[in-house]
């Protein structure tokens, strides 16, 4: 006879601190073999319980985007929780849950917060990243306070406790609720609540037959939106089951990275740019919360894409009333500025990462956010959301009867256009990374009124909420004429530094509004080069990824 499991008793685990667990721009990120080793995830984890607030006795989420480690690192996340007197831990179906259906999840019932296994965009498999985010009470990421907790207590902590394997183990594959020691878990449907939630924002009436009509091309990345899509295109709004490309999540993305931009979606980018290319082509990342919206032959900025969703927001059921304000990261060009003047509705600069914008939305001042990264979202969550933003391009398109060319001409006619590039250097040598940004910030004072340059700063922002004030977050040049440059570290990366260049020039509605964007910043890339001097300091002859 097995022991009944709330008999066993949870076992402490003596275990110096790990030194390097300070979240990053979005949670912990690291290589597979670092999360791997002996107590290295199991000694985050206890940092989450013991930072993060009072999450004895409560209900949490916990769900991952199916990548290499997901299984392991719930199974022990799971016997922790346990160990900690956590209440109840309601997990997606095998693990799986996307970050916007876990922002969801949480507000929908009303969590304490949720741990979500994510590296994101970068890559999984064995050799590959892994990662983990907490989000709070509100559904959205754990703003810098939490995370400052979390790594102060990761800094001494002596160990964690964890219920030893024999107390049983959870089947994450069977729906329904099982029993790890005191602690109950939930198996969910990690797409159904989700998908009610997009019914309600959307009109499925008007797109399925602009669906009938038109074709579109989803591409999962071998990762979490792979079922969300199949559910939410092919079923519930009935397109074929070709709309969706790579539907099926593998622990290792098949191989690539699950980044939807032009440079790593190649064969999304080939049928797009190919004699019989689809109306809409779209693609997501890691955890579902990115976005790529292609037309045939155009591939829409971010930036821009943000801009034009808040231009036409009140067309959508959703946002029919309009629209309260609109958020960007500072990076993020200032297309979405423009429009919110033209609205007479505020917009806000953030620093880079979406637990800026939580304040925000909380406090009902912007409804829609966007970062130049491949991320938008509006006030439905706390997350960037991927599938939500193709959705409203979709509802978008079928509400208009224009399609992405049109759309994107309409509004540089009536906004201008902001010609927009980032450059990344990737897996640079730290030291000449910091030199090359440290060079800059000592340089400053004496760029100001040089070379056109009106304002060089190091970008710093006072959350207007709570006055939380977060420092250093890239440094920004801004010229006479309008032109900006931006250069800032990654927070997201696993190997060396990475270097962000940001490329922004307006051209008004007068001007050549069909540029390739490389061609019409030639001039400010090379003016960066001088300035700041990326490929003389690092060596490297260009960029590694253009976007
Ligand atoms: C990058 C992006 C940032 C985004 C972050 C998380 O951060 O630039 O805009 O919020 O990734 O996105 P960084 O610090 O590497 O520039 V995700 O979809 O990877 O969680
Ligand atoms: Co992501």
């Amino acid at each position: 006879m097995a022991v009944p499991a709330q008999h066993i008793a949870p076992r402490h685990i003596d275990c110096p601190p790990f030194m390097d667990q300070r979240p990053g721009t979005s949670g912990l990120r690291k290589k597979v073999k670092r999360f791997a080793e002996p107590h290295y995830l199991a000694m985050f984890v206890q940092a989450i319980f013991d930072g993060a607030g009072d999450l004895k006795g409560g209900t949490i989420a916990l769900g991952g985007d199916g990548r290499y480690f997901n299984r392991e690192a719930s199974a022990i996340i799971l016997r922790m929780a346990a160990a900690h007197g956590i209440a109840k831990i309601v997990v997606g179906q095998g693990g799986i849950l996307s970050t916007p259906a876990v922002s969801n999840l949480i507000r929908a019932r009303q969590l304490k917060g949720g741990i979500i296994l994510s590296a994101s965009h970068n890559p999984g498999g064995p050799e590959g990243d892994f990662g983990i985010k907490y989000n709070v009470g509100n559904g959205g990421p754990a703003p810098e306070s939490v995370t400052e907790a979390i790594f102060a207590v990761s800094q001494r902590l002596s160990g964690y406790d964890i219920l030893p394997e024999s107390a049983g183990t959870i089947d994450l594959d069977r729906p329904g609720t099982q029993q790890l020691g005191s602690l109950t878990v939930e198996i969910v449907d990690p797409v159904a609540d989700y998908a009610a939630l997009m019914e309600k924002l959307f009109d499925f009436g008007r797109m399925r037959p602009w669906l009938k009509a038109n074709r579109i091309l989803f591409d999962a990345m071998h990762a979490v939106t792979g079922p969300y899509a199949t559910e939410i295109l092919v079923k519930r709004l009935g397109a074929p089951a070709s709309s969706v490309i790579n539907a099926v999540p593998k622990l290792d993305f098949g191989n690539h990275h699950p980044d939807p931009n032009p440079a790593h979606a190649e064969e999304l980018m080939a049928r797009l740019w190919a004699a019989d290319a689809p109306a809409l082509g779209a693609a997501s990342d890691g955890d579902g919360d990115r976005n790529m919206i292609l037309g045939p032959k155009l591939a829409v900025t971010p930036s821009d894409s943000l801009a034009v969703l808040a231009a036409n927001a009140t067309l959508i059921p959703g946002y029919a009333k309009g629209i309260k304000g609109v958020a960007r990261s500072m990076p993020t060009s200032r297309a979405a500025d423009a429009v919110a003047q033209a609205l007479g509705i505020e917009s806000f600069e953030t620093p880079t990462g979406w637990k800026f914008f939580g304040n925000l939305l909380d406090a009902d001042r912007v409804t829609l956010c966007g970062e130049e990264s491949y991320g938008t979202g509006s006030d439905h969550v706390r997350e960037k959301d991927g599938l939500w933003a193709v959705l409203f391009w979709l509802n978008l398109m079928a509400a208009t009867d224009k399609n992405v060319p049109q759309i994107m001409e309409a509004h540089w006619r009536r906004f201008g256009r902001h010609y927009y590039s980032r450059h990344d250097y990737e897996a640079l040598d730290s030291a000449k990374a910091n030199d090359i940004m440290n060079g800059l910030r000592g340089r400053l004072s004496d760029l100001e009124g040089r070379h056109g340059i009106e304002l060089a700063d190091d970008f710093r922002y006072q959350d207007p909420i709570d006055n939380s004030v977060s420092e250093k977050q890239g440094v920004r040049l801004i010229f006479g004429n309008g032109d900006r440059l931006v250069l800032r570290l990654s927070g997201t990366g696993t190997e060396g530094a990475t270097l962000r260049l940001y490329i922004e020039r307006f051209a008004p509605r007068t001007a050549d509004l069909h540029l390739d964007a490389q061609v019409a910043l030639a001039e400010l890339i090379g003016q960066a080069e001088d300035i700041i001097g990326i490929k003389r300091i690092s060596g490297r002859a260009q960029p590694d990824v253009v976007t």
